[in-house]
């Protein structure tokens, strides 16, 4: 057995992880109450002990653990249509927020809560057989998301070594922000776990918010709506952990294929269909239309546009209804029309992985059932778009020094602003320099 924990930092870490686990327990067949629906003996899936735990009562537990350090989104969830899926103590809330200050989540009211929910995490590691990993949800511009989210990486890295880490990682928008400073807050939580997170997969609340209006005729989208179209991404995303496949049926297995360096783990995602019931009876959603769509930037997780730059890795993650015919089809077609350009130190290749576990849709939900959908994931240098709308808004605020006292007065020291907003710069000229055509570079030289 291969597990995977679930941990769901801040508000909107746990309130993505409410729509991702109300979806998998959609997938596998188990009721909100933990045990399974009607007439099943066992979940479906080959794979669902890596996300949940069997008890001897025959109830189903999430692999996972909440922390928020104020009370009022756990407090939803332990009264909510899910309390009694989770196991209380895997449910953490402390008694005061962040107060979106990635100083007061990582130094000081977060660290007071270090103690306990690593106390719970190694529990349920214990639990494991064969661990392989985490899969961590967190705002970058909260500051409990942010800091306290950071300060639990750098511990799981310390104490879990090795494992795994993925990430879903919550990128500050201006439509739905909550908070000026959040370009602060991601620049640090950028630059603190770098090094600790292994592949990390950005979630631009903008382009959500966007697809939701365009694709799903939502006027004014609100948290449920973006989460529960962000859980089909992560639900396409973990499929083949959960269900077997050809492709990334194991965490490492994401890294192999995406990241050709250890900083360079930002793979840009892409979904498809998104459609409302109203418009899905129009649309046929073949697999030539569902691949070709996730070239399409308003299929992109991540607002950037990646003929601005170049592939460096791809892989197409398909489920449900698809035959691998059709698929060649689709990609020999793609490479044939689309100029798509891939770095010349690296393959063409195009990694393919079919997961035959159809989506599920949450009844009510916003999206239309479908019997097939893709997500791509592609390492592109042109997401370093995103990383320099970050450094530029941290700048002009930072050239004034505007709001820094909020972070000094939680024990930050000055420099380790100036120092993560280098990080981040360089971040960016690294994706430029890989970018940059060999050919040239040796005619210079
Ligand atoms: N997609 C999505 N984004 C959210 C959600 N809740 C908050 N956000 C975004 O997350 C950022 C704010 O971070 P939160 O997660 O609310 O903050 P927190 O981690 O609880 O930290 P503090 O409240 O400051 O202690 C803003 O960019 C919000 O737009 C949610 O449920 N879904
Ligand atoms: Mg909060």
């Amino acid at each position: 057995m291969r597990e995977v924990i679930s941990v769901n930092i801040g508000q909107a870490g746990c309130q993505i992880g409410n729509s991702c686990w109300e979806l998998y327990c959609l997938e596998h067949g188990i009721n909100p109450d933990g045990y399974l629906s009607n007439g099943s003996s066992t979940p479906s899936g080959d794979g669902f002990q890596t996300f949940f735990q069997e008890t001897g009562s025959g109830k189903f537990v999430p692999r996972t653990v909440y922390v928020d350090l104020e009370p009022n989104v756990i407090d939803e969830i332990k009264t909510g249509k899910y309390r009694d899926l989770f196991h209380p103590e895997q449910l953490i809330a402390g008694k005061e927020d962040a107060a979106n200050n990635f100083a007061r989540g990582h130094n000081t009211v977060g660290r007071e809560m270090l103690e306990q929910t690593m106390e719970r995490l190694r529990k349920v590691a214990d639990q494991c057989d064969g661990l392989q990993g985490f899969l961590f949800s967190h705002s970058f511009g909260g500051g409990t998301g942010s800091g306290f989210g950071s300060l639990l990486l750098e511990e799981l890295s310390a104490e879990f070594g090795k494992k795994t880490k993925l990430e879903f990682g919550v990128y500050p928008a201006p439509q739905v922000s909550t908070s000026v400073v959040e370009p602060y807050n991601a620049v640090l939580t950028t630059h603190a776990t770098l090094e600790h997170a292994d592949c990390t997969f950005m979630v631009d609340n903008e382009a959500i918010y966007d697809m939701c209006r365009r694709n799903l005729d939502i006027a004014r989208p609100s948290h449920d709506n973006l989460n529960r179209l962000i859980a089909q991404v992560v639900s396409s995303v973990t499929a083949s952990l959960r269900f077997g496949g050809s492709l990334n049926v194991d965490l490492n297995e994401f890294q192999t294929n995406l990241v050709p360096y250890p900083r360079i783990h930002f793979p840009l995602v892409s979904y498809a269909p998104i459609n409302s019931s109203a418009k899905s009876r129009h649309e046929s959603n073949t697999v030539m239309e569902i691949t070709n769509a996730c070239f399409e930037p308003s299929y992109q997780m991540v607002k950037c546009n990646p003929k601005n730059g170049k592939y460096m890795a791809n892989c197409l993650l398909y489920r449900g209804d698809v035959v691998t015919r059709e698929v060649t089809n689709a990609v020999t077609a793609i490479k044939q029309k689309r100029d798509i350009q891939m770095v010349d130190w690296c393959p063409t290749g195009f990694k393919i992985g079919v997961c035959s576990q159809p989506p599920q849709f949450v009844p009510g939900g916003d999206l239309a059932q479908t019997t097939r959908a893709i997500s791509m994931l592609s390492n592109t240098t042109s997401i370093a778009e995103a990383w320099l709308r970050l450094s530029n808004k941290f700048e002009l605020m930072f050239a004034k020094r505007a709001f820094v006292h909020w972070y000094v007065g939680e024990g930050m020291e000055e420099g380790e602003l100036s120092e993560s907003a280098e990080s981040v710069s360089s971040l960016v000229n690294e994706y430029i320099e890989l970018g940059a055509d060999s050919v040239d570079e040796a005619e210079e030289y």
